[in-house]
Parts: structure tokens; sequence; C-alpha cells
């Protein structure tokens, strides 16, 4: 068996297949967007799918990664037909390559770190009692993450453990001592402790981490590629370490999500209610939005409307169908199709992957976009500043905005497609242990891993990421997930990747019975019957939200441990078919980190430097046991996704074998 099985070591493809992408504009395999499009192509309305098209050609410096703007004596292009070309300070292709790669991952760690301090912020006013509309919704968690971070819980209240959560979370962003974030270090093995330390990766402080990038990528700092790499690493672990927080705690003040059955897709929205899509990421608004829609059902009531219905845009719609089984309306996207419906009465975001556009959209209806962060303001649109001290003021005085809104809706606008889905989500790690724990109480995990090791399974996947005007929409998400599954890959999703799969109606039993191979078939109707659950499970698990994708990791670390193994050894594989944010960058980076092969099905901008690509692709392998793999092809795609598992599950057999056979465990160490 060689290292890797496929062509994707050292290949690179250039922009080829981008360049010679589709020109038309209903670019989707979602019935209800394509229905959108089509209507916005009649009424001559323009949406992203139009001005991704205006875009192209796009320049071919800046899809390789080699234009450099970091300096005002710039921009510096580096012409790989010109020998020894440089930038003006004499910087080369490689150097520009891996500082704009790590400044992706410092501007996704920023922006997921931002909203765990956000989320630890308001779990410290709840404590001291300034943010009344909240509540410690799981106290139990709240004890299992206070132990695991070393806060001794005996004796306390709910409240002063709270506190002290809070504060050691908060102590993450900026702590002054060279001690190891512990969000980090208590949820991953023994093993990758070892190897982030030996390759000094570790971050100290998240805020930190994100700086020493900035500083290190600055003009006239590092120019050592791989030096530069790694200090991204440590700025993806700080990513990790954010995103841990963001899900614990979000979890403490909303509840840990269970198993929930609902609707999806822009079928969602009901023309006889008062319509708000909240849209962005952070829970602390959406709860308050959907608790305000409820109180104000009366208000709307007597603006004609038979109440206030909620729907849920990318992740904070995954965060709300995960804990209430709010209707997933759309994701990335698709943002703007929710505002043609004309249906929309308002639309409340709050952070990231809000699109400029859906205010001039808007601006066509009567929709009112309502925004409510500082850092996310939308020129000309309401803003309603949302504080936690007040916040079901705030969000009562957001849901009035739309019932006056309803009353200007005009009826011969308003075109709601009628694909409307059912959906399962609400699968926490949590959820799935209690699912697995059926089977095998006292060790949980060993069921998913046995059924592994014994060949009913072939692995499990991730699929993690956006979605991306560069490739059909949720067309490689679809591909990839019907190949993986036919072949017994257990599926678990999370993001705009888990809203294609909703809209799709693939997170449903009925799924199962269409696509899954015959051993994940056997698997999840084992896992069913034990739950008894009649109607069984769906073909892939929805974990929620673009920041729970350290759910996911967390399953992988419960699994290497339940092996005996470090994470390179596990058969996990990660998938990004549609990645678009910096986010995604820096989510696939401490994948990689994680040892964990990692699919992008989107070419990120490091062709420029055969190095880099390198470094990516296999250089991280040899270090870290987790590459990336860069292919554009769905179906490409998900054979080297298998062909991945399959390599690990080989070589797990022979080190079991050897541990075996010699009693010794040194084969199981990476
Ligand atoms: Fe050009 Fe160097 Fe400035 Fe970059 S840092 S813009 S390569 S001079
Ligand atoms: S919303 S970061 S497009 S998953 Fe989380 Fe979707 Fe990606 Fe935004």
């Amino acid at each position: 068996m060689p290292r890797y099985r496929g062509v994707y070591v050292g290949q690179i493809r250039g922009q080829a297949a981008a360049r010679k992408r589709e020109k038309e504009v209903v670019r989707t395999s979602d019935p209800a967007t394509a229905e959108m499009l089509q209507r916005a192509e009649k009424e001559g309305v323009i949406t992203a799918f139009h001005r991704y098209l205006a875009q192209q050609p796009q320049c071919a410096f800046g899809l390789t990664g080699i234009c450099c703007r970091i300096c005002i004596q710039g921009p510096c292009r580096v012409k790989r037909d010109e020998v020894g070309s440089r930038g003006v300070c004499g910087a080369s292709d490689y150097t520009i390559v891996a500082r704009n790669v790590a400044r992706y991952i410092a501007g996704g760690a920023s922006a997921h770190s931002d909203h765990a301090r956000h989320i630890a912020r308001t779990l410290l006013e709840v404590a001291e009692g300034r943010a009344p509309d909240y509540r410690i919704a799981d106290p139990e968690k709240l004890r299992r993450v206070a132990r695991r971070v070393g806060v001794p819980t005996d004796g306390k209240s709910d409240r002063d453990l709270a506190k002290e959560v809070a504060l050691r979370a908060l102590e993450e962003f900026g702590r002054a001592a060279d001690e190891p974030c512990v969000f980090l270090t208590s949820t991953i093995t023994e093993g990758r402790r070892r190897k982030f330390k030996n390759c000094d990766i570790v971050p100290y402080a998240i805020d930190r981490s994100i700086v020493q990038v900035l500083h290190g990528t600055t003009m006239g700092m590092d120019a050592d590629p791989v030096n530069i790499i790694f200090t991204g690493l440590r700025a993806a672990l700080a990513d990790y370490t954010g995103m841990h927080i963001a899900t614990d705690l979000s979890d403490v003040l909303f509840g840990t999500p269970r198993p929930v059955r609902t609707e999806a897709n822009l079928g969602a929205i009901d023309p006889d209610y008062v319509n708000i899509a909240t849209h962005g990421h952070n829970p602390t608004l959406s709860e308050m939005v959907l608790a305000a829609a409820e109180e104000l059902k009366a208000e709307a009531q007597a603006a004609g409307a038979k109440g206030v219905r909620v729907v849920g845009i990318c992740c904070t719609g995954n965060e709300l169908l995960m804990r209430q089984g709010v209707p997933l309306a759309a994701n990335q996207s698709a943002q703007e199709m929710a505002i043609m419906t004309g249906a929309l009465d308002a639309m409340i975001v709050d952070v990231q992957c809000i699109m400029p556009a859906v205010k001039t959209l808007a601006e066509c209806y009567h929709t009112r976009v309502i925004t409510t962060h500082p850092l996310a303001k939308l020129p000309a649109s309401y803003h309603v500043a949302f504080r936690e001290e007040d916040a079901l003021a705030s969000a009562r005085e957001m849901v009035r905005l739309a019932i006056e809104a309803y009353k200007e809706r005009d009826p011969d606008r308003v075109h709601i497609p009628s694909h409307r889905v059912a959906t399962m989500a609400g699968f926490s790690l949590e959820a799935l242990l209690e699912l697995f724990g059926n089977v095998d109480r006292e060790r949980p995990v060993r069921v998913l891993t046995d059924a592994i090791r014994e060949g009913q399974l072939a692995g499990v996947c991730l699929f993690a990421g956006c979605t991306n005007q560069r490739v059909p929409h949720d067309t490689s998400h679809l591909t990839i997930l019907k190949t993986l599954v036919e072949n017994d890959v257990f599926c678990v999703a999370t993001g705009c990747a888990a809203g294609a799969f909703a809209r799709a109606g693939l997170a449903t039993p009925a799924a199962v019975e269409q696509y899954a191979g015959e051993g994940l078939r056997r698997f999840l109707g084992r896992l069913a019957e034990a739950a008894g659950l009649e109607d069984g499970l769906p073909l892939v698990f929805h974990m929620g939200s673009c920041v729970d994708n350290t759910r996911a990791a967390d399953l992988c670390t419960a699994m290497a441990e339940e092996m005996g193994v470090d994470v390179p050894k596990v058969p996990f594989v990660a998938s990004a078919p549609e990645a678009m944010h910096e986010k995604a960058v820096s989510i696939g980076s401490w994948c990689v980190a994680m040892g964990l092969p990692v699919h992008v099905g989107i070419m990120p901008p490091v062709e420029g430097s055969p190095l880099v690509y390198g470094i990516l692709t296999q250089i991280a392998h040899d270090v870290y046991g987790g590459h990336f793999i860069f292919e554009m092809e769905p179906q490409a795609a998900a054979e080297k996704l298998l062909a991945a598992l399959e390599y690990r599950r080989w070589k797990l057999g022979i080190h079991q074998a050897a541990a075996k056979k010699f009693e010794t465990l040194v084969a199981a160490h990476w």
C-alpha cells in the first residue's frame, strides 16, 4: 500500500476547472434556489450568482496567492515565468503565499474567537446578574466544562461556578504567562499535546497568537515559509480554542442540543405570518429574537398575520435549528433568495457571512434589514444596538420593526418556492454518545470504533464549511456525501454543509434507505433499534454551526482514546467541499494539525508557490499526520477521501497486529 493513493501529491492543477466554469446564472443543486434565480433573471434582480460572473476573469496573481499588499510599496506580484522575480523588498513567491495563508488563518481565528469572547462575557453577565433575560440552561454541562478546565465545583452555586468558568474562558484570550490554553489542552489526546509542544505551536493566549501572525507577516519580518505556516498553525489552534469556548458556553447558556425534527428550505417561509430571518452566527441574539417573536404574537395578529415565524439563515440558523427546531431557510449562497420571496419582513443580522448585498436587495422589497453588532453595520439599514443587559427589550424592538414592515408587504410580489423538506438535527456530541450508549452504556464510542474495526463502517467524515460561488451551489456537498455513505462512511456535518444536506432532504431516515450502503444501513438500524426510534436515524448527522466543529473534533479525540492510538491513525477525514470564509481556512488548518486528511474543494490561493503547496499537502503529513487534499472535482474528491480512510484502516490493522504480536504499544504512536 503506498503512502498515498491517488494523484494529489505534488500535483498543481491550476485554475483550469475554475476558468472553464459554466457561464449561466443558475448554478445550484437546490431546487428552491434555482427557482428563485430564474425569477431573478426574469425580474432583473442581481444576486451573488450574477456578481460572480461579472467578476470573471479574476486576477491570476490573486488566484494563485502571489500578490502582496502587505506594505504600500506594493502591490507586488511575482511573475512565475520570470526567473528570480521578487517583490520590491525581495520577498519570493513562497514568502508571499505563506504570509497570505497565515493571514487568512488569523482572520478566521479572530472571527471565531471574538464570537467566543461575546458568549463568555454574556455568561459572566448572567453570573453577575447583569443579563436578566438569560439563564443557565444546562447546569450539568457547566459542571462538566468546569471540571475539564480545572475549576473546582464542590459546594458552588451555578452562578458562582458560571462566573469562574467565564473568567477562566476570558483568561484564554489574553493570559500574560506562557501557559497553554486549557480549552485546547483539555480536549485533545496526549499525543497531540506532545506534538504541539514539540513543534512550538501551542497557543498561550488567543489574541496573542493572532497578533503573532500579523506581526510575523508584516513587512520585513518572517520570510521562512515553514516558520510562517507554523505561526499560522498556532493561530489555528487558538481558533480551535475559541471555537471550543463558544460551543461549550453556548450549550451552558442555551442548552446542549438534542435530536429535533423540523423542516428546511425556503418553503418554510409562510405567507400568512410575519416572517423574520435571523442571519449570522451568535445565539445570544437569535435566541432572544425567537423569545420576542413568541411573546409578540398578539401584536402580529392585530396587524393581520397569524403570528410571527422565525426562520434561520447560515449558522445562527443552524444554532436555532439545533436547539429549538427552528426551520433553516437558506445557507450562505442562498441568503438573498429569502428576501426575494417578497414575504420576508425582517432580516435580523449579527456577525459574519452577511453579504452587504442584502441591504441593496431589500431596497427592492419591503424587508427591513436590521443590524445589531457594532462591528457589522450595513449602510442605510436599521440598526438596533443589541445589549445583553436588556436583550429581550432590544429583540422586541426588532420584532416590532418586522410587524410594521409586514403591513407594507405587497402580496403581488410574494413568491415562495414550495420546496420544504423534513430534516433531523440536534446531534451534539452528547446526543451522539447517548445514542451509542443505548448499545454500550460503558463505552459508547466503542460502538463506532468497533463497527470500523469489524468492517461494517469505512470510517467517519466530517463535512464542514461554506458555500462558494466558484462551484455550483451545494452540488459538491451532495455528490461527495452520496458517494461516501454508499461506501459505508458515517457522516457528520456542520455549518453551511449541514445546511445543504438539510435542505436537500438528506438528514432524514428516508435518505438512509435511498443512499446508504449496506454496512451503514445496518449500523444506523442497530442504533435506532437500541434507542427505540421507529422512524430511524438520518443519513448524515447535523452537529451544529461552523463554530461547532469542535464537537466533531471531540468525537475524533474520543475515538483515538478508545482505540488507544493518536488521531493520525483514526479513520476519520474532513471535507470542506465549498470552502469560502477565512474561518474555513482556519478550521482546515487546525484539522490538519490535529492529524486529519482534509479535503478542500476550492483551490485556495497557494498554487503560486510549489513549496507552500508541498508544505500543505505533504510536509504537514510528515510532521502532524494530517494534510490537505485539494481536489475540485467532487467525484474524484470522494474517491480520495475513501482512499485516505482505507489507508488508515489498513495501517491501523498492521499496527494493532504488531502491537499484539510483540506485546508493545510502541507501534500505536505516530
Ligand atoms: Fe511588496 Fe514586500 Fe511590500 Fe509585499 S512587503 S508589498 S512584497 S515590498
Ligand atoms: S455561515 S463561515 S459560509 S459555514 Fe457559518 Fe456558512 Fe461558512 Fe459562513
